[in-house]
This record gives structure tokens, C-alpha cells and sequence, in this order.
């Protein structure tokens, strides 16, 4: 694939791997979908057009930079042919529902209001009956909690507050024994500031192995390494006077960047990941697994990017150059020789950098988490606004179709780093079963691999915070700081409240007496335990075809299609609104198997989804 230039048409560009995801992001930033630059004018626009046209008011520089970070991918997009219509190969985490659980906040057995290993065990049962076949704990490691566990100083030791050990050997033991998969939170684009090896790392600059296992810069108090910024707010550095030397941390203070270009820290994850493979896991979620590999000499970001995305320095860390090196290597002597399952968490990169990291011939990831559908248009998270389901409708076709026939997606509407989904899209708590039942129905029904997060299955929606006093999350706490030189403490907390991931991280209440509207929790419950039902024994959903009847505003409607081991089709219509829309016309002898609503009407009513089975004699 030739190298771009700036007279290349973007068209082009996008028909690269890079190039399609960037030009998709920027498109998303209008409101549009990549489709967009398939338009013959727009398609025929070149940067060097586009920088006559706006002049100073964009950098240079910026053109130069996209130039360059298109051209690092060398990969082809190969044509692998459309999701929708491929019979994939069948593997159990396809056929698999995961039920994320965040273990600070699951399930306390010893009344320090931490969740806690025993409170998971006893919900098992639980779990079971709902349909769960997988679990993905987040972190459970030894952790000084500056970022809940994402902060890891002992990998192979058991948070003190979640229990021992031992606890843990029983909760995989208990997992298998209900023929339920458990997979663990990986977490090595950093380690807590309290880790051995950073610790180790400080001791000096010089003949010290530890010391490059982490991005140390010379400087001095004034001058850091380079404009990076950290996605917690702030500086990306942190400065060591006893060293004189800067570290590196794209996270918090406390969560110091390994360096992957050392032999020495990739052959130190791989013995760990193969330590717990060993013990019996069944794979990981790997954290900003995409981050691990940065630009030579980590150089300044471009600045018009930087101010663009809050991020300094993300075109030199979201997709390395040697990405998929380390990935590759990561699977060949670890997830590979263990038939282990691996999901990346892959923020900002689209679908084409995704397909490239999870497409079956290219052997390094089985799945990875996309963000591009987790706010709608060009909203970001921390946004008041309602989210709109005619965007993820549009975003799903997109990947459905276009995504690969190699390729599997990872369907999920919350995680915890996020608010729940049903309060983004509707503030109106009237809505909420109605709406969290749609959402369950889609996932379920969809062509993909459901993550169901807890708390998902009773509808619950945003917590309702009085002061950030109730606030934890250190990502929320400093963008709260950084906000105050911007406007007043109060204008400050309700920004923070639309979007701090303290949401998705309040104990989930499991004594009726704790819990709000039971009713409706236990019905969205048993909503979640038939869908999952008639997922797992319809090959058809879990694997057949997918084909679009109608993507009209506010209105999806959509085709299973039979995978050879099964006759019944499904045809499922959803409203993606509170307005009322013209329902389908059904296929002849469609059955209904499953509605949100007790009762039939002409038309869908808000947020209405019915699930229909037939058997297709065209
Ligand atoms: O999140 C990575 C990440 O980029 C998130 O911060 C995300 O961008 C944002 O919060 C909303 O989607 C992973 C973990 O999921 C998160 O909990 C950790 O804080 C972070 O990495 C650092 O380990
Ligand atoms: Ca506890």
C-alpha cells in the first residue's frame, strides 16, 4: 500500500486502516457516520485542499501529523468479507453471556461496605439461574485503590479487602462446577507507583534493569519531557528530584506506563498471564491493551489534536507501531498455548484498526471493546444531553455489515467507567423498565457476544449524588479541579454528575429493603432471564445471519436469519424512542416470544421491542 500524501483524495485515505477510523472520528464529531467521505465531492477533497481552504485557522502541522500516523500502519485492509452473512466458526465465547462484575461494589458478606470474594461466591446461584455462562471480574489485585484496582502492585497477590487466595481458588473452582467461564481484568499498560518494580525502578538511573521497565526522561522541575497530558487531567508526568528524571503516567499519579519495547517487561507479563492460565482461567479483559506501544522518543503531540480531544499526545500511544507485535507474541506464548479467550479494551480506534486486531488469520485478539457507540453523535461523556438510539442503530448496521466475516463483535450499552445507559437516553425514571428491557433485548438478539454489567439485569439507572463528597473516582475528583477555573463549584459538580463513572460504582442493593421499586427490578430480572433463554437455544441468534427490514427514524426492525442447525427465523421490531412508530409487517405465522409490553397495540409505543419467531419459506 503506497504511502499518502496530502494530495491524496480522501477516499483514499480512507480505504487505509488508519485513515477510515480518523476520518469516522471526525465524521462522528458532525453528527456523520465514515459513509460520508464515499460522497463523490467530499471523497475527492485532499488535506492540501482542505488547508488552502482554512488557511491559519489550522495548523500545518496537523496534516503532517495525520500524514504520518496514517502512513505507520502498513497493514492492508483485506476484504474479509460481511459480518452479517458469514457462518463464523463457533467457539463458547461466542455463545457465551458475560456478566461483568466490578468487584468493589458487587456484593459485601462482612459489612465494610466493599464488596467483597465471598459475596461473588454466594451469588453464583444467583447468576446461574439468570443465564450468566461467563464472568469478567474487573481488577481483584493487591492494590493501593488510587484507581480501584486498576493500580496494581502485587499481580499475583489477592486484594486484602476482597479476601485471600484461597477465596479466590474456590470462586474458579465454584465457576467451573456451573459450567460458567471466569475471566480476569489484565492490566499491564501500567502498575501502581507502589509496585516492586517501580520501587526498584527509583533506586538509581544507572545499572538498575527495573529502571527500564518505565519511561524515565531527564529534566529538570520546569521543563517535562514533552506536552503529553494525562486522561485523568493534568500533566502526563510525574517529576522524581532525587533522579532527576520524569516518569510517564497516562492515568493517574499513582499508574506508572511500563515500557513495552523492553524485552524484559514483555517476558514479565507473560509469565504472570501464564501464572493465573496455569491456575485454570479462562482468559482476561486486557486494559488499554491498545496503549501499550508508543512513538519512538515519545515526541510532543500535535497541539490542534490535542486541544481537538483533551488528550496531548494520543496519535503517539492509542495504535504503536509495534501494536501488534506485542500482541501477537502476548498470544503466541501465553493466550495461544492455553486456548485462553482475550477481549482488548480498545478506546478511541475504530473499526478498521479493530478488525486488524481481532480478525481470526491475523492470531492476536479474539474481541475488543469499541467506544465509538457509548455517546451518541459528537457528545462526550461528561455531556448533559439525552442520548439518542438512532445512533447506536446506525453504528451497529455499520459494524454488523462492515465489521468482517473474521471478526466478532462485543455487544455492551454499560461498563464501569460509565453511567448507565438508561439514564443517558431517558432523565424520565417512567421510562426506565420499559427502556432497560429494550436494551437488554437488542444486545440479546444482536449479532455478538452480550456483556451484561451488573446491576443491568434490575434496571438501574444513575445514582443520585448530593456533593462531591459522595464522589470517588479520581478521574472524576481532578477533572472536578480542572473544571473550577472554568466555572463555579456548582455548575462544576453537575457537570461531573452527568458523567463521573461513580454511577456504575455504587453497592448494588441486594435486600429488597435496600431496593427502590423491587417490583420493577424483579421484572426486569425475569425480562433478562427469558431473553437470555431464548438466546442460548436458538443457534440462529447465537449465530445466524443478520439482515436490516427497517432503519427508518426512530424505528429498528431486523432479521435472524436460520444458522444451518436450526429452522426458526427471528423478527425483531423496536421503537428507539418515547414517539410512537408504524409497527412491521410481519413475516406469515410470525410468533411472538417476547415483548416488553403486557399488552398488543397498532403501533410501537415508547421504547417498545417484540421478538418474533418464524419459520422463513420464501
Ligand atoms: O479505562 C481506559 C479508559 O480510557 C477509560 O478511562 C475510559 O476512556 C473512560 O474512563 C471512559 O470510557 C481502563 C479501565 O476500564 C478504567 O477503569 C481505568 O481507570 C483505566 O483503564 C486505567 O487503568
Ligand atoms: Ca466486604
Amino acid at each position: 500500500m503506497n504511502d499518502i500524501t496530502k494530495t491524496t483524495k480522501l477516499k483514499d485515505i480512507y480505504r487505509t486502516p488508519i485513515g477510515h477510523d480518523i476520518l469516522s472520528l471526525i465524521a462522528k464529531q458532525i453528527g456523520k457516520t465514515g459513509a460520508v467521505f464515499k460522497n463523490p465531492f467530499i471523497g475527492n477533497l485532499t488535506f492540501a485542499i482542505i488547508q488552502k481552504f482554512a488557511g491559519k485557522k489550522v495548523d500545518s502541522t496537523l496534516f503532517d501529523t495525520l500524514i504520518s500516523f496514517i502512513n505507520s500502519c502498513k497493514d492492508e485492509i483485506t476484504d474479509f468479507g460481511n459480518t452479517a452473512t458469514s457462518a463464523p466458526q463457533p467457539a463458547w465465547w461466542k455463545e457465551a453471556v458475560f456478566y461483568q462484575i466490578y468487584p468493589r461494589s458487587f456484593c459485601d458478606t462482612n459489612n465494610d461496605h466493599i464488596g467483597d470474594l465471598p459475596g461473588i461466591i454466594s451469588k453464583l446461584d444467583y447468576l446461574h439461574e439468570l443465564g450468566v455462562t461467563a464472568l469478567w471480574l474487573s481488577p481483584i489485585y493487591d492494590s493501593p485503590n488510587d484507581d480501584n484496582g486498576y493500580d496494581i502492585r502485587d499481580y499475583k497477590k489477592i486484594m486484602h479487602e476482597f479476601g485471600t487466595m484461597e477465596q479466590f481458588d474456590t470462586l474458579l473452582c465454584e465457576c467451573h462446577k456451573r459450567s460458567m467461564h471466569l475471566i480476569m481484568d489484565l492490566v499491564v499498560n501500567h502498575t501502581s507507583d507502589e509496585h516492586e518494580w517501580f520501587q526498584k525502578a527509583l533506586h538509581s538511573k544507572t545499572d538498575n534493569p527495573y529502571h527500564e521497565y518505565y519511561y524515565f526522561h531527564d529534566g529538570s522541575a520546569e521543563n517535562q519531557p514533552n506536552n503529553w497530558t494525562s486522561l485523568f487531567s493534568g500533566k502526563a508526568w510525574n517529576y522524581y528530584p532525587e533522579l532527576g528524571q520524569y516518569a510517564l503516567h497516562l492515568f493517574s499519579k499513582k499508574q506508572m506506563d511500563l515500557n513495552w519495547t523492553n524485552p524484559s517487561v514483555r517476558a514479565a507479563v507473560i509469565d504472570m498471564v501464564n501464572w493465573w492460565l496455569d491456575k485454570g482461567v479462562d482468559g482476561f479483559r486486557m486494559d488499554v491493551i491498545t496503549f501499550i506501544s508508543k512513538t519512538a522518543g515519545l515526541p510532543d503531540g500535535n497541539t490542534t489534536i490535542g486541544a481537538m480531544s483533551k488528550m496531548y499526545g494520543l496519535e503517539h500511544y492509542i495504535y504503536g507501531p509495534h501494536l501488534h507485535e506485542y500482541i501477537r507474541e502476548l498470544n503466541e506464548k501465553a493466550f495461544a498455548p492455553h486456548h485462553a479467550f482475550s477481549v482488548g479494551e480498545a478506546p478511541v480506534i475504530g473499526m478498521s484498526m479493530s478488525r486488524l486486531l481481532t480478525n481470526e488469520s491475523r492470531k492476536e485478539l479474539n474481541m475488543v471493546f469499541n467506544f465509538d457507540a457509548l455517546e451518541s453523535g459528537a457528545h462526550q461523556r461528561f455531556d448533559i444531553y439525552n442520548y439518542d438510539l438512532n445512533y447506536y442503530r446506525t453504528y451497529v448496521i455499520d459494524w454488523m455489515e462492515q465489521y468482517g466475516s473474521g471478526s466478532w463483535m462485543s455487544l455492551f450499552f454499560d461498563n464501569h467507567d460509565n453511567p448507565r445507559m438508561i439514564s443517558k437516553i431517558e432523565k424520565d425514571a417512567s421510562y426506565h423498565t420499559v427502556l432497560a428491557e429494550l436494551l437488554c433485548a437488542m444486545q440479546l438478539t444482536l449479532r455478538g457476544t452480550p456483556f451484561i454489567y451488573q446491576g443491568d439485569e434490575w434496571g438501574i439507572p444513575n445514582h443520585s449524588f448530593s456533593s462531591m463528597q459522595d464522589i470517588t473516582d479520581v478521574e472524576s475528583r481532578n477533572l472536578y479541579e480542572t473544571l473550577l477555573s472554568k466555572m463555579n463549584p456548582q455548575e462544576a459538580f453537575t457537570k461531573i454528575c452527568a458523567g463521573t463513572r461513580d454511577h456504575a460504582r455504587i453497592l448494588l442493593p441486594w435486600t429488597p429493603a435496600e431496593r427502590e421499586q423491587q417490583s420493577a427490578k424483579e421484572e426486569v430480572f425475569c425480562f433478562y432471564k427469558k431473553m437470555i433463554s431464548i438466546r442460548t437455544k436458538s443457534p440462529s441468534l447465537l449465530y445466524g445471519t443478520f439482515s436490516v427490514v427497517s432503519k427508518k427514524k426512530n424505528r429498528f426492525f431486523y432479521i435472524r436469519s436460520p444458522y444451518p442447525s436450526e429452522s426458526y427465523s427471528y423478527f425483531i421490531e423496536c421503537a428507539l424512542s418515547r414517539k410512537q412508530v408504524h409497527k412491521a409487517k410481519l413475516p406469515p405465522d410470525a410468533e411472538l416470544v417476547l415483548s416488553n409490553y403486557k399488552t398488543r397495540s397498532k403501533r410501537l409505543r415508547a421504547y417498545e421491542i417484540n421478538v418474533y419467531r418464524f419459520i422463513d419459506r420464501r
